[in-house]
């Protein structure tokens, strides 16, 4: 047995005619140098004994592989590489088998399709999701899963990401066997000496053909079309494209040299970078100091207060993670309104066929509306999702400090209130928490988990299982008015009005923020979230406004006209007959020349450039002062808030990522270059300051937390 059959990673042994190679390399089995090394050590051995007939490769614990080690990425080659390791098991002269039982994705799948025959049991979940990462499957998958399930379902399968079932996994052709059970050795074992006794031989993917080669260039070219429409501003789809286009013109070798210059070159982008930090930083966010300190507190039963869009938000989402709710309205008719809001995002999935009558009304019969405070007496954990105002919010606080049993989680869903001040009106501050859930709160995946000051641990870890329960992607957040998104939305949006006021129109604002990647402008976001809800907040904050600060009339004459946006027809943007993409509108921009000439201002010309260094500084420099205040515990809570909750590109990694991808030292020169026109507004974040002077980046604090 040679000695590398034998690290940890890779065991191997012999169950009769048949050489076991399980991959033990927790916590998901994937591809690191250790498992590769393993792989190729084990047809080696498999090779060298006559009395090995077959190899079985099993995953152990939850995954069989989940591909290549993310981790390497970006680091130098150890070898072998994954395609060396891919290449040598479909060559290898015993049979080779693959049992599937939990994920084989990427690399993990290219692995099962080298070898020879492949089972899968029905937790098993198959998938080339490498577009996620800005890759494209780079060991051997673009040229053996085209020939294996066919041109279409390849790319598809390769541009889509999407995991497949088992069972979908073998109608596409990628499986040979589907098996009932969980112990994928079992299985295989008895797979394997099946075919060993009807005497088959290794098969070999990359000898098969891809039979109508004219029908598969007629979908390549519809494919490319499409991709290159669906796409925008990504990298690698097109590249993952041009290898299936191999797959189906050159032989075999050549096609697969091509795949690995292609995934070189994705993996030298600064896209992957983006992606992958994305990737680990949605996990990170997770990891928050009360972790290891207390167990979540057991919820099953929730109440939500408010049958509003948010609420009935709310309430479709703990539905759909099988909680037990009670939404609580003030009235008969506000109760009906809420229930109404609820029962229209079912009505709606059952239109699009995505759901029947039948399982609406099983969802519902766990959903209990009501008037009454006090039918809510014995539930886990409540959500209020009532009017924006902290008087409206205490009084809400106080009826359910009379009402709820001890130990019950009750959360506030303001998105820039004072949680202390709100905990202040209970007997209990120690179980009341933020959960700001984003609008539509079914669909979005943010929720910034707000933490007071006299919040006990175990109420942090409880929002954060109700979190993992909801498919929500959970950051901790400080106290402050904003939390972490709003705050530096805030701030941005204020750059955005003095670039408008400085020169550059609103539209050509919001063309330089899409063409970065956003999907919309910030003018856009305002029209269609409503001016009338920032115009409320503008006069709210009147008051307390520093009167030394520039600030920007524009929308408060624009809200003045009763242009509150799509819903009234105009706003920034013209939407005649209800049209749901604007037209820019000359009379916003005589608003414009208006606010500029009453305030001395002579326009400039500001190139999309321009626009985003601005746009983009004043983001990282308000995310860098909330790093630093301990708002967000590291850079990354800002990546991850920006990327789930407020349209930021995933490919660029979020505000902070973008900005160690920029230099840190670039962006506080603009800043400082800003500074002299509006000290003020332009304060370098100390952080900031202190980062760039040590020659470091933010990614540096986030591998220290
Ligand atoms: C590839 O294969 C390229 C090849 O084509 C070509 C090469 C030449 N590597 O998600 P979870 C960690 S590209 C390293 O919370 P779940 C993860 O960070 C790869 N680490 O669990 C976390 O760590 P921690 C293509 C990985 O049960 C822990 O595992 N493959 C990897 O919710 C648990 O993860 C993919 O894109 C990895 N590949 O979901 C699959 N994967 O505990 C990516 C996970 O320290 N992975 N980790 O926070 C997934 O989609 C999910 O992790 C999976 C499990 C579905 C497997």
């Amino acid at each position: 047995m040679s000695p590398a059959a034998q690290a940890p990673e890779v065991q191997t042994r012999r169950e009769g005619a048949v050489l076991v190679v399980s991959i033990n390399n927790p916590p998901v089995n994937a591809l690191g140098q250790a498992v590769r090394a393993g792989l190729l050590a084990a047809v080696e051995q498999a090779e060298g004994d006559a009395a090995v007939r077959a190899l079985l490769i099993v995953g152990e614990g939850k995954a069989f592989i989940a591909g290549a080690d993310i981790r390497e990425f970006g680091k130098p080659p150890v070898p072998p590489s994954l395609p060396e390791v891919c290449n040598r098991l479909e060559s290898c002269g015993k049979l080779v088998v693959a049992a599937i039982h939990g994920a084989a994705l990427g690399g993990g799948l290219e692995v099962a399709l080298s070898a020879h025959y492949r089972l899968a049991l029905p937790a098993a979940s198959l998938g080339l999701p490498e577009v996620n990462l800005g890759l494209l499957p780079g060991a051997g998958g673009t040229q053996r899963a085209p020939r294996l399930m066919g041109v279409k379902a390849a790319a598809e399968l390769m541009l889509s990401g999407k995991h497949l079932s088992a069972k979908a996994a073998a109608a596409a052709g990628l499986v040979d066997r589907l098996v009932e059970g969980t112990d994928p050795v079992a299985a295989g074992l008895a797979y394997a000496n099946e075919l060993l006794a009807q005497g088959a031989q290794p098969r070999r993917t990359r000898d098969l053909k891809i039979a109508d080669q004219a029908a598969a260039r007629a979908e390549l070219d519809a494919l490319a079309l499409e991709t290159a429409k669906k796409t925008r501003g990504l990298f690698s789809p097109g590249k993952i494209v041009e290898c299936v286009r191999a797959a189906v013109e050159l032989p075999f070798d050549e096609g697969i040299a091509k795949e690995r210059a292609l995934f070189v070159e994705c993996l030298n982008s600064p896209q992957r970078q983006g992606l992958v930090h994305a990737f680990f930083a949605e996990r990170e966010t997770a990891k928050i100091p009360e972790a290891q300190a207390a167990a979540p507190r057991h919820f099953a039963k929730i109440a939500i207060i408010g049958g509003g869009t948010m609420g009935a938000g709310i309430t479709v989402s703990a539905l759909d993670a099988g909680l037990t709710v009670t939404m609580i309205e003030r009235d008969a008719e506000s109760i009906a309104r809420g229930q109404k809001n609820v029962e229209k995002v079912y009505d709606g999935l059952i239109a699009k066929g995505r759901m029947t009558a039948e399982g609406k009304a099983a969802i519902l019969a766990r959903y209990t509306p009501s008037t009454r405070y006090d039918d809510i007496a014995d539930v886990d954990l409540v959500i209020e999702a009532v009017f924006e105002d902290l008087e409206v919010k205490k009084a809400v606080f106080k009826e359910l400090d009379r009402v709820c049993k001890p130990g019950a989680v009750l959360a506030t869903n303001t998105s820039y209130l004072d949680i202390d001040a709100i905990a202040a009106a209970t007997s209990r501050p120690q179980d009341v928490i933020g959960l700001h859930f984003f609008s539509p709160a079914n669909i979005m995946k943010l929720l910034e988990i707000v933490v007071p000051a006299k919040v006990a641990p175990d109420v942090v870890t409880t929002a954060f299982a109700l979190a993992k329960k909801m498919k929500k992607v959970p950051v901790r957040a400080g106290v402050c008015d904003g939390f972490i998104g709003n705050r530096i939305l805030a701030v941005y949006k204020q750059a955005a009005d003095y670039l408008m006021e400085d020169g550059a129109s609103p539209y050509e604002i919001d063309e330089a923020v899409r063409g970065f990647g956003f999907a919309m402008g910030p003018f856009q976001v305002t029209d269609l979230a409503g001016g009338d809800i920032g115009w409320a907040t503008r006069k709210r904050r009147a008051a307390t406004r520093d009167p030394q600060a520039r600030y920007v009339e524009v929308a408060d004459r624009v809200c003045e006209r009763g242009w509150f946006g799509q819903k009234t027809g105009r706003g920034f943007y013209l939407y005649p007959q209800g049209a749901r993409v604007g037209q820019p509108d000359p009379e916003v921009l005589a608003i414009v020349d208006a606010e500029r000439a009453k305030k001395g201002i002579t326009p400039r010309q500001f190139t999309a450039d321009e626009i985003m260094r601005r746009y983009m500084a004043a983001m990282v420099n308000e995310g860098a002062k909330v790093v630093q205040e301990g708002i967000a515990l590291r850079p990354l809570d800002v990546d991850v808030t920006f990327l789930s909750g407020y349209g930021f590109p995933r490919w660029r990694g979020g505000p902070m990522k973008w900005a160690d991808m920029t230099g840190l030292d670039k962006v506080l020169a603009d800043i400082r270059a800003f500074a002299k026109e509006d000290p003020l507004f332009w304060k370098p974040a100390p952080l900031l300051e202190q980062l760039v002077a040590e020659g470091r980046n933010f990614d540096s604090l986030n591998k220290a937390a």
